[in-house]
């Protein structure tokens, strides 16, 4: 089927018109990936070409001859291969839309120009009636995810969470709510005087089918104390993620780059991801986040390159070659260059999103939103087959 031929849903945007089929496609679909571009690298390209073509793991210093080659197609390549052994000629991406049910904030992370204090004129704090109503007003029956995200408000008591929750259950049924950081849980957790797995459950039976990854910045204690100080610590982060993975629940891992960090620091924080993967398995997709200084305190530092943005996306999925998933999220990274990244290592450009804050709210210039049939065109354009999926790719569906 062609997705010209999708059905429009009640706010235009084109839809799956399937069910939840019993058996998924394999993983690959028979597509043999392509060895021809490997041959010719040289160097220490090369030898850790025949690492990654042994199923060897990169040690750090591999990363770091990767951050540092000239060769960037190279490095393209051999994060290609990787991808393509792992997700064949597919790429996925969601039917989705966000909700950040609050942009008021205690914190005063430096990267951040969605944070309000509590009394300027466009802080935001949305009570379960007015969410019940953007559900009902906004949302459709066909979209698969709601990603829910909001600011450390001090002033929402616990019941409040859970109330956001069950007030999607109940208005949306069929949505699966993706929603809250590390950061949000552990306010939840301190708001509710109760030890995290309790809240976790309380959570699940409230709705909760699985977390975001925002939240993990850069897991280094220089760049935590110079930019987000005060916020959950990069080894507080770690434990509650292992918690979160331990009480059942899937997240992904972001990691917000092309601000004050070293490429070692970028390492770093991916060798910690995959350390927690080999013991959870529980991260579904690594998100490399591209910094947009816009409207922040690190406006002077500038925008983050194509070149940075592909080589660290190569990069990432060479070294977690536990995570079976990378998103080239186009939000961030802008249309062109998430096209490329598809070619770079990633296997997934997010979703349809329709309403984001953070990154435009810091200068992000990209749509707010697209229709399924928009990102569908962009991934076959790619070269690539478009497979629609739900949070936690049970449901993949090829237009
Ligand atoms: O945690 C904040 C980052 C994150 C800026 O899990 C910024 O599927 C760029 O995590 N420039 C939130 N980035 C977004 C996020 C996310 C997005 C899409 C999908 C998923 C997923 C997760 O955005 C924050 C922070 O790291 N951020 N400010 C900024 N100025």
């Amino acid at each position: 089927m062609s997705t010209l031929e999708l059905p429009l849903d009640a706010a235009g945007v084109p839809c799956s018109p399937y069910p939840r089929r019993p058996s998924n496609p394999g993983p690959t679909d028979g597509f043999v990936p392509s060895t021809a571009a490997l041959a010719d690298l040289s160097g220490d390209l090369a030898t850790i070409r025949d690492k990654v073509l042994a199923g060897e793991r990169l040690t750090f210093e591999d990363g770091q001859t990767l951050f540092a080659t000239p060769d960037l197609n190279g490095l393209g390549a051999l994060a290609n291969y990787a991808n393509e052994t792992r997700n064949g000629n597919r790429t996925t991406f969601t039917y989705n839309r966000h909700l950040n049910y609050t942009n008021v904030c205690a914190y005063r992370c430096m990267f951040c120009a969605f944070r309000r204090t509590g009394d300027e004129d466009d802080a935001v704090t949305m009570d379960p009636a007015f969410v019940a109503d953007k559900l009902r007003t906004e949302f459709t029956d066909t979209m698969k995810e709601v990603h829910v995200v909001g600011g450390i408000n001090p002033a929402l008591p616990y019941e409040y969470y859970l109330e956001l929750l069950r007030t999607i259950r109940k208005t949306r049924p069929n949505l699966h709510i993706k929603g809250f950081t590390m950061i949000e849980l552990n306010q939840m957790a301190e708001v509710a005087g109760k030890p995290l797995p309790e809240v976790l459950e309380d959570l699940k039976q409230a709705g909760l089918g699985s977390c975001p990854g925002g939240g993990a910045e850069v897991l280094s204690p220089r760049v935590h104390r110079k930019l987000y100080n005060g916020k959950l610590p990069p080894e507080e982060w770690i434990a509650a993620v292992r918690q979160v993975h331990a009480a059942g629940f899937k997240t992904n891992a972001t990691m917000l780059f092309g601000h004050i960090e070293t490429t070692d620091e970028r390492l770093e924080h991916m060798v910690q991801l995959r350390e927690v993967q080999d013991d959870t398995g529980g991260f579904m997709q690594f998100i490399p986040l591209v910094f947009h200084p816009d409207n922040t305190p690190l406006q002077r530092l500038g925008k983050t390159t194509g070149h940075d943005a592909l080589r660290t996306i190569a990069t990432a999925r060479l070294m977690l070659d536990n995570i079976p998933h990378v998103k080239a999220y186009w939000i961030m990274l802008g249309l062109k260059i998430a096209q490329i990244a598809l070619h770079f290592g990633a296997d997934d450009i997010d979703g349809t999103v329709i309403e984001e804050h953070i990154t435009h709210d810091a200068g992000a210039t990209t749509p707010q939103g697209l229709t399924t049939e928009t990102l569908a065109g962009l991934i076959r354009e790619a070269g690539r087959v478009p497979v629609l999926r739900d949070t936690l790719y049970e449901e993949l569906v090829t237009v």
